[in-house]
């Protein structure tokens, strides 16, 4: 039945939110959705899901050799065998299902204002080094986010950007995703490996009871500067397994298409290779990032600046998660307008926006496509202890 998982009192305003979607070309974000989907986390914190695993980050700078350097960001990528011991997280079950985990269903971030920062960090445990993250909104129109996470004592980084384009078809958002990282390692001998990771096609399900959900669609891409390349392709319920969340992992040697490994099975929970070895297990925790206090934060540090829309959306008190917003999107209104009076633009604090060099030059070698414009990490970010 339509809008089963709405709260009764929400019916009417879901159906309409539905409407307006199913008619709507461009940014999701600008639209008004009832309370009960709000999520009062910004999109700015989302890059954090790629480190939840700090472990498995540092781990790909100690594999041995290129083609364990490829199985190990797979790894990280996907997820990782279980250990009791340890915590299991993988990039995409945190990037695609974790709303559903933590709030039952995906939701409706906050919108990132031009400007607004997340700052966080994974502290050193057991030799794996200090992961950082630095994240910054560059654009508001269309919304993009940059990022830049780094193990300085492992001397590995991810860069990336990440915008996306949404659009309606039978009765599902699909979301085609902007950007990409580069993951880089300074070997021991000073060279450096890069890796670059292309993100998967959304389609977010379930719009129409109320309580969607993401299933990555096609295909996704991860290319070694070694030659190494793995090709993730994804399906749903009803496709090649009938499963939820399926993915199949072919990974290709240099110049070479036979395929050397194969990795199947379900990216939010376990998956094995041709041998029938669990290749990761991601059903148990992951480590979550630690930010500066609310009260120590920047006036453009996310949950600083949001902290009262994220209460009332938290404490179902409406009235000031909407009067919050509204007064911070006016604030960011004038200041548009006083900019362009004064004839200023506003001045990025962490990124530049490049050309990319090096990403169309590892995309040339599988003939990837890359879409979304490159920004640059300039080195800055805060220390935060
Ligand atoms: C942002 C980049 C992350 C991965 C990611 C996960 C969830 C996506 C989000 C990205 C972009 C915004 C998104 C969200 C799911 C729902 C939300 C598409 C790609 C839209 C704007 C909200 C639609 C409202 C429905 C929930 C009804 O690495």
């Amino acid at each position: 039945e339509a809008g089963d998982a709405v709260p009764a009192a929400q019916r009417s305003s879901w159906t309409a939110f539905v409407k307006a979607i199913a008619t709507f070309t461009g940014d999701l974000s600008s639209l008004t959705a009832p309370p009960f989907i709000l999520s009062p986390v910004s999109l700015t914190e989302f890059p954090a899901y790629w480190a939840e695993r700090p472990d498995l980050f540092a781990a790909i700078a100690t594999a041995s050799n290129e083609e364990q350097r490829m199985l190990s960001v797979l790894r990280w990528f996907i997820g990782r065998k279980h250990k009791p011991d340890s915590f299991n997280q993988s990039t995409l079950r945190g990037q695609y299902t974790s709303r559903n985990d933590s709030m039952g269903s995906e939701k409706k971030p906050l919108n990132p204002v031009l400007g607004e920062l997340f700052y966080g960090y994974w502290p050193d445990k057991n030799g794996r080094g200090k992961t950082t993250l630095v994240v910054e909104q560059v654009s508001h129109h269309p919304p993009i986010t940059a990022y830049y996470i780094s193990n300085e004592s492992k001397k590995i980084s991810l860069e990336g950007s990440s915008g996306q384009r949404t659009s309606f078809s039978g009765g599902s958002i699909i979301v085609k995703q902007e950007g990409h990282a580069v993951l880089t390692i300074e070997l021991s001998d000073g060279k450096k490996e890069t890796f670059l990771i292309t993100l998967p096609k959304l389609r977010i399900d379930g719009i129409w009871y109320g309580s969607p959900y993401i299933e990555l669609t096609e295909s996704s891409y991860i290319q070694s500067s070694s030659g190494y390349l793995s090709t993730i392709n994804y399906s749903g319920r009803g496709y090649f397994s009938g499963k939820t969340h399926s993915f199949k992992a072919l990974v290709t040697p240099p110049g070479s298409t036979s395929v050397k490994h194969t990795i199947e099975g379900q990216w939010h929970t376990t998956s094995k290779d041709s041998k029938g070895f669990v290749f990761h297990d991601v059903t148990g925790l992951k480590e979550e990032i630690i930010v500066a206090p609310i009260d120590e934060q920047g006036q453009w540090e996310s949950r600083r600046l949001w902290k009262l829309v994220a209460k009332g959306i938290r404490e179902g008190d409406y009235d000031l998660a909407s009067t919050e917003k509204s007064r911070i999107e006016n604030e960011q209104r004038q200041r548009r307008k006083d900019e362009s009076a004064a004839g200023e633009t506003w001045q990025l604090k962490h990124f530049v926006k490049s050309d990319g060099a090096n990403s169309f030059k590892l995309a040339r070698i599988a003939k990837l496509e890359l879409s979304g414009p490159t920004y640059q990490y300039l080195g800055n970010g805060p220390v935060i202890q």
